[in-house]
């Protein structure tokens, strides 16, 4: 076996996660309540997907997933400060699963985030990694940092969800993801379902050619696609093969076929911010023309006194 192939063989082990977890059990803690809530009768550290939660109820899914009115909806917006534009958009959530924010960040600020994304890249402080995603560069600089809880958006997220949240990472793209579509929930999941949400930021203005977002309005709608939905592999000593992630995106490409939904692409100007919900299908076009940047921040949160965990590694989320 070599190096590569030693990689893979212990990344498919629960055990090995369990280990590395068992290292870093400070940063589950944030699972201890929400597990005690639930009943969930095991170790922070130990693997954990969605058939642990198979015999349990539901539990209490995030409001806006409800049969909420309209006029409910009005009533908790009339107090709020949120702009008419905001409000509206928020308004739309329920049916479509997204909101969008023109121009939330000005143009000094989005100029300020690509040069210290330039600056960390030269200083080797973060990196490209999983092909062309920079993770986590919100540990690195405060400026970003600053950015995933200004108050004006965090509030906005927070209506959403009901609940506080909190970012559990960064992701920065100099050029498109073109990965295909995809929902968050079978990456980064909770119990109970729905507590994740994500803001996607344009650090500059983007054209059709270059990769551009993509996404299925009403798509959040659909019953949630995890690991029993498709094979995925594993068994109570190992996780899925990652080659086992094609069998996913097959599956969500005939969920939209059968379904028949339609998708929409985000043109988006420097500054808007697009939010999605955690079972929003979406991904990243094709790059049409060579040598095209994209670059864009998505920041995904987690709200408070959920169950939060990895379903497709089967890990609880670090935090
Ligand atoms: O920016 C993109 O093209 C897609 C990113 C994405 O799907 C994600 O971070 O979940």
């Amino acid at each position: 076996m070599n190096n590569n192939g030693l990689k893979d063989f212990l990344r498919s082990l629960k055990v090995t996660y369990s280990a590395y977890n068992f290292i870093h059990a400070k940063d589950l803690e944030h699972n201890r309540g929400p597990y005690k809530d639930a009943g969930m009768r095991k170790f922070l550290f130990q693997s954990i997907s969605s058939r642990d939660f198979a015999g349990l109820p539901k539990g209490e899914i995030p409001w806006l997933d409800k049969e909420t009115s309209t006029d409910d909806i009005k009533k908790k917006l009339s107090v709020t400060n949120f702009s008419e534009e905001t409000k509206a958009t928020i308004l739309s959530w329920k049916d479509n699963g997204y909101a969008i924010l023109p121009g939330f960040f000005d143009t000094k600020t989005v100029d300020a985030v690509n040069k210290e994304i330039e600056d960390l890249l030269e200083a080797k402080k973060i990196e490209f990694t999983l092909g062309n995603k920079i993770m986590f560069a919100n540990k690195a600089s405060e400026l970003i940092k600053g950015l995933t809880v200004k108050k004006e958006l965090t509030d906005i997220l927070d209506f959403l969800l009901g609940r506080r949240t909190t970012p559990f990472q960064t992701i920065n793209f100099v050029t498109g993801s073109e990965q295909h579509a995809h929902s968050d929930s079978i990456h980064m999941t909770t119990y109970p379902l729905g507590y994740l949400v994500a803001i996607w930021v344009a650090l500059e203005d983007i054209s059709e050619d270059a990769g551009p977002l993509s996404y299925y309005p009403g798509s959040h709608k659909l019953p949630y696609l995890l690991n029993d939905g498709y094979e995925r592999g594993g068994n109570v000593f190992t996780v899925g093969a990652d080659s086992n992630y094609l069998k996913y995106e097959e599956k969500i490409g005939e969920v939209v076929k059968e379904k028949k939904l339609s998708k929409k692409i985000f043109t988006a100007k420097k500054g808007d911010v697009l939010i999605w919900h955690a079972n929003l299908i979406h991904g990243g076009e094709p790059i049409a023309r060579k040598g095209a940047t994209r670059k864009s921040m998505v920041v995904h949160y987690f709200a408070e006194d959920v169950i939060k965990y990895h379903e497709i590694t089967e890990r609880p989320a670090l935090l």
